[in-house]
């Protein structure tokens, strides 16, 4: 089992998070894109040689606790991870777009997160 699917099955939605923490300024992180609903920035532990997390900046645990409501936030993260996906030089070969769900979806930090990984050919079926 890898460390973060134990990191998942341990994680619980609770309030705040290490993203909340990044979207508030006390852990200094570089944005590589932010409008008023979303911000993105690499991941810590990148799976790919480019891996970044758009994330909304309300605090939506998880995608299946968004409400219809939403529905213009849950848009704002895709167009989002377009833009900066093209930014990062990967709309051409092509990218993967991943959202993490609960506990058997591999979530670990429950705040809402798109993953974009790109810059190698990806597998299917995912692990
Ligand atoms: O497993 P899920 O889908 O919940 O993904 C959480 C992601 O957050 C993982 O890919 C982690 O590598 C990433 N992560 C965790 C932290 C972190 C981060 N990315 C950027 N900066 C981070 N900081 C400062 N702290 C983290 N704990």
């Amino acid at each position: 089992m890898t460390d973060e699917v134990s990191l998942a099955q341990a994680a619980q939605p609770s309030g705040d998070t290490i993203f909340g923490k990044i979207l508030r300024g006390e852990i200094p992180t570089k944005f590589i894109y932010e409008d008023e609903k979303c911000v993105a920035f690499n991941d810590v532990n990148p799976q790919a040689p480019v891996h970044f997390l758009v994330i909304p900046r309300k605090p939506i645990a998880m995608l299946s606790s968004a409400q219809d409501e939403d529905e213009q936030i849950l848009g704002a993260l895709l167009s989002a991870a377009r833009k900066v996906a093209a930014q990062q030089g990967l709309a051409d070969d092509g990218y993967r777009v991943v959202i993490n769900n609960g506990k058997n979806g591999a979530q670990s930090v429950f705040h809402l997160h798109l993953h974009v990984l790109g810059g190698r050919q990806m597998k299917w079926p995912p692990g």
